[in-house]
């Protein structure tokens, strides 16, 4: 049956990238390049999530090679604000890529998976993102992105 409610692993492609929650995004930088020669792939604030981030990978890093994606706190009241607080720096999501946000809800919701958000926000670059609750996966909060189609 060629139904994509039922075939998820046709459209969840990869793993886009691994969120790591630090208190200081320049000094976060600093450790992958000296450590490992990664660069600030890209780099953007996001005011409805309350961060600014980056993403961070080998300069030549493939479209679908997972990359690290650096989270500092915009505000108090930022998401990674109170993570930071609660457990420290350290890994705070893990991200799969997805080209049809829509159809993996469905089926999530329907698999009785709770997502955080009613409809998909703004991420990276433009991109719809929502996100599993880490009781519903396993104790990791599980972004879903689908990027923007440029
Ligand atoms: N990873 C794993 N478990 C987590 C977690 C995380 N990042 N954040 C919270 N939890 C756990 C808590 O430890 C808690 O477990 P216990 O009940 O066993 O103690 C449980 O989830 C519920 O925690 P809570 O205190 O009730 O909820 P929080 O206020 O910590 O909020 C969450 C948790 C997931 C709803 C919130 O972090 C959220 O809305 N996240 C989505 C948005 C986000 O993370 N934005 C920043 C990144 C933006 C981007 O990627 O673009």
């Amino acid at each position: 049956m060629n139904n994509p409610i039922d075939i998820p692993h046709e459209y969840v492609t990869c793993l886009d990238h691994v969120g790591i929650a630090v208190p200081d995004l320049d000094a976060a930088l600093e450790f992958y390049r000296s450590a490992f020669g990664w660069v600030n792939l890209h780099q953007e604030t996001n005011e409805e999530q309350g961060v600014v981030e980056a993403m961070v990978g080998p300069a030549d890093h493939a479209p679908t090679a997972g990359v690290i994606q650096l989270l500092a706190p915009l505000n108090e009241s930022s998401t990674i604000a109170k993570f930071l607080e609660k457990k420290g720096p350290g890994l705070q999501q893990m991200c799969l890529r997805t080209s049809n946000m829509d159809a993996l809800c469905e089926h999530l919701r329907g698999s009785g998976v709770r997502l955080l958000y009613p409809e998909p926000k703004r991420g990276t670059g433009g991109a719809r993102i929502n996100f599993v609750h880490p009781k519903d996966a396993g104790g990791v909060l599980l972004e879903l992105t689908e990027p923007a189609a440029d």
